[in-house]
């Protein structure tokens, strides 16, 4: 009891420590530091030259760019499902861009606040395609490799219960063993979230075509940025960066045209981009932030089909990521 009572007051204090304006230290180190997943193709993997790339990773660039001008000025941290909150919590990371879902306990209990969706997904599985499973119900008794510290581990014992389906969950806590144990045979099934298991067959499978990811998903994972409560400066700029680059591409504002777009006679892309209105000044940045960090990879639909589009190796369809005009759920809030 005296013990706990210690701990819990020293992370109290650490929490208290680094909850001062992320944005100063930042500043002042001269590098963002983001809290990125170990390994996930797509969102944020390292490259055969140990070089983090994905969608995650575009925003940890584009942050860097727009609050340091220049997207390289980033230090990544890779960390375990099971880690990444306390990496969070005690100052460790800026900010956690890390195919991390928002539920209401994450938001409540963990001194983090949540910011907007980037990634709108939900929990799936694949099989072997020589297995026959045409629906969930057909993995009746099935073995289902799972990752610990997840969502994933809660809905599937969940899900499993309330329709009555015997699966045997095999938790992993290293996801690159998961996939060894899952590809070499072991497991009849795998479950997390859907991009991700699309990730896994194009990189990670023997024979990407023998695999199948069932059409099915059995939650709303709903990913996004987290930072520490206490700094809502911090935590604007977060939410502003994502509806600053889902409007560039309301807007028709892209990488390769933004410094030009700067230029328009249209009053929502000269907000936008700092050529009117002073909106970046009032976030404690430059005007013109969110040129720059357009200018790192794009708006949200170049982020999204180079990262997990057609495009890439995942080749996943823009569904609920496209925008609200196109009957997606992306929407960015008037920059007005
Ligand atoms: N979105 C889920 C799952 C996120 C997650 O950690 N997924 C695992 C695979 S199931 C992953 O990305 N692992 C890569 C890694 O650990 O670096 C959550 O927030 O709990």
């Amino acid at each position: 009891m005296y013990r706990g009572l210690i701990t819990a007051t020293v992370l109290a204090a650490s929490i208290t420590g680094a909850s001062a304006a992320t944005l100063d230290t930042v500043k002042q180190r001269g590098t963002l530091v983001c809290g990125v997943s170990t390994g996930f193709a797509g969102f944020s993997a390292p490259d055969s030259q140990g070089n983090f790339k994905g969608l995650d990773v575009d925003y940890c660039r584009a942050l860097a760019a727009g609050v340091l001008g220049d997207p390289t000025k980033v230090r990544y941290v890779a960390l375990t499902a099971q880690n990444r909150f306390t990496a969070l919590q005690s100052g460790e990371i800026d900010v956690l861009y890390r195919n991390s879902t928002q539920t209401y306990l994450r938001g409540t209990t963990l001194g983090l606040r949540q910011g907007p969706v980037n990634f709108y997904d939900g929990q799936g599985f694949v099989v072997k395609k020589d297995l026959g499973v045409k629906e969930l119900k057909d993995l009746k008794g099935a073995t289902v490799c799972v990752a610990q510290g997840t969502t994933h581990e809660v809905t599937l014992g969940d899900y499993g219960r309330a329709n009555g389906i015997d699966w045997k969950p095999l938790v992993f806590d290293r996801v690159d063993t998961m996939y060894q144990t899952f590809f070499g045979g072991r497991c009849d099934a795998m479950t997390q979230d859907a991009s991700a298991l699309a990730g896994a067959v194009a990189t990670a499978a023997p024979k990407a075509e023998d695999y199948v990811v069932l059409p099915q998903t059995i939650s709303k994972e709903p990913l996004g940025p987290f930072t520490r409560n206490g700094d809502e400066g911090w935590s604007d700029i977060i939410t502003w960066l994502h509806y600053g680059l889902v409007e560039a591409e309301e807007l028709g504002v892209t990488q390769a045209n933004a410094d030009e777009m700067a230029k328009s006679q249209v009053p929502a892309i000269q907000r936008l981009l700092g050529a009117s209105g002073d909106l970046g000044s009032r976030l404690g940045l430059d005007n013109k932030w969110l040129v720059a960090a357009i200018k790192a990879g794009g708006n949200y639909g170049e982020i999204f089909e180079r990262n997990v589009g057609k495009a890439s190796p995942l080749k996943l369809e823009r569904g609920l990521n496209a925008t609200w005009s196109k009957g997606g759920l992306m929407y960015a809030i008037p920059f007005k």
